[in-house]
């Protein structure tokens, strides 16, 4: 069941980096389905992809020492606690969870040549984000577990969560991946270092571990499509942090800790935080502003795929307005106008659900409804659990009199719209990119 799958698909996926290897779906594929086959899903590494040779060997390791230094443990309460493979397995509620998993690079080419200004980080069009069916484990099982059995008292989630705790600095979970992990700290019977430099990154523990005000229903997944994870997505093992960009659920995952404060961690600390636009590369305050913890409001257009399209002049002509979706308007009425068909996707973080897709084919001057296709998918929401975490893919018509600019704006249930200005969404690394998506469209030749 466990066995790794090392198969990469070059020919479904664009390769923006070979080494660590980096790629994405290309754009036309994205919304032909609404679970992202893992073939297609796209890849974001750091460093090396590592080996579990042996998965009878692995350990995830639960380091619960800052915890118990200031809740205080019971006598002979396991601070650091080890859970093999089949153990978490055998013990804790196998779930499935539908998430969108959604890299903060992407969009960020577009960022880069619609702002004028260089970013620095891999170069991603819009194909950085899949959705998936993410079996596993929850994390808040394992975590009150690995709590009760260090204090012997954890039974009240707030509690544990610190909600009732005066103190200002609150606690977090810390992920860390076995990727630049020396071989010998990976042994089961070597204890972590606290300063170890596998990747790493952390999220509120009030977030993830359930009672008042959670949202995240956080998986220590094995799984992706009903598939035992391949080692580029995580093999054997990776949390998956639901309504939060990619680089929070770790891959390779080894070791979780209990912390107060974020991560000192290079990806929470000095990576994937969307500094503000005036922070070039010669004067950057890291501390300015806090990690990227839940995803922005985004949509894009994937079909068609180019940021520039042509007419092929093979496009119904779009004369009155008996259409539910897309009537001509003044601004095409009187010129050329015909039927664009669209394709593309929309999602928000922290659970909050895509409410609307509006389309407009001139500029931004009129728009309509994009129509959304999740009524097929229905069932699979249904088996499991939640649309709350899941893109919504969307087809729209609109009208275009060539040339002229085609855009469209996701809005989410918190009304969060996705703004235009370019010029203050810049930021040094490029990240958290959700400016509206624009296509020119030019008349055939
Ligand atoms: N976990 C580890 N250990 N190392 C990594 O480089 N990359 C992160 C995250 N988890 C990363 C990691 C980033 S930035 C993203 S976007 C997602 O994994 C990508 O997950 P995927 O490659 O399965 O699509
Ligand atoms: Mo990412």
């Amino acid at each position: 069941r466990h066995e790794p799958v090392d198969e990469r698909h070059l020919k479904h996926l664009l390769v923006q980096a070979p080494a660590p290897f980096n790629a994405e779906t290309r754009a036309e594929q994205l919304p032909q389905q609404h679970i992202t086959p893992v073939a297609l899903f796209y890849v974001r590494n750091h460093g090396p992809v590592p080996l579990c040779p042996d998965v009878s060997q692995y350990r995830l390791v639960v380091d619960m020492r800052q915890w118990a230094g200031v809740q205080g443990a019971k006598a002979g309460g396991d601070l650091i606690r080890q859970f093999r493979l089949d153990e978490l397995l055998r013990r804790f509620r196998f779930v499935q969870l539908e998430a969108t998993l959604q890299c903060a690079g992407n969009r960020r080419t577009e960022l880069e040549e619609r702002a004028r200004r260089v970013v620095r980080g891999v170069g991603w069009q819009q194909g950085v984000i899949g959705n998936a069916v993410w079996g596993g484990v929850p994390l808040a099982e394992v975590l009150l577990a690995a709590l009760g059995e260090c204090t012997g008292s954890a039974t009240d989630p707030r509690a544990l969560a610190g909600a009732d705790d005066a103190s200002e600095s609150e606690w977090f979970v810390e992920f860390e991946g076995a990727d630049w992990v020396p071989e010998e700290a990976r042994q089961p019977s070597t204890h972590p270092a606290i300063s170890s430099p596998g990747y790493r990154a952390s999220v509120p523990l009030r977030q993830v571990l359930g009672g008042a005000g959670q949202t995240l229903p956080a998986l220590l997944a094995t799984e992706m499509n009903g598939q035992p994870l391949t080692r580029d997505h995580g093999y054997p093992l990776r949390c998956v942090v639901p309504g939060m960009y990619g680089a929070r659920s770790v891959k390779w995952l080894w070791r979780i800790a209990l912390r107060r404060g974020h991560s000192d961690g290079f990806f929470v600390q000095r990576d994937y935080k969307m500094l503000p636009s005036w922070m070039d590369g010669e004067q950057v305050d890291w501390n300015a502003v806090p990690p990227l913890m839940e995803t922005n409001v985004q949509c894009a257009i994937c079909v068609p795929a180019g940021r520039e399209v042509r007419l092929s002049g093979q496009e119904a002509p779009a004369l009155n307005g008996g259409e539910p979706h897309g009537a001509p308007n003044e601004s095409t009425a009187g010129r050329h106008a015909v039927w664009l068909p669209l394709r593309g996707y929309a999602c928000s973080g922290g659970g909050r659900r895509v409410v609307l897709v509006k389309v407009s084919g001139d500029g931004g001057r009129t728009w309509q409804a994009a129509r959304f296709l999740d009524a097929a998918n229905e069932e699979v929401s249904r088996k499991t659990r939640t649309g709350a975490f899941s893109w919504r893919l969307w087809v729209a018509q609109v009208p275009v009199a060539a040339p002229c600019q085609v855009v469209c704006r996701a809005v989410d249930e918190a009304a969060n719209a996705q703004p235009d200005d370019v010029v203050p969404a810049w930021n040094l690394r490029g990240v958290a990119h959700n400016t509206t998506y624009r296509m020119q469209v030019l008349p055939p030749p």
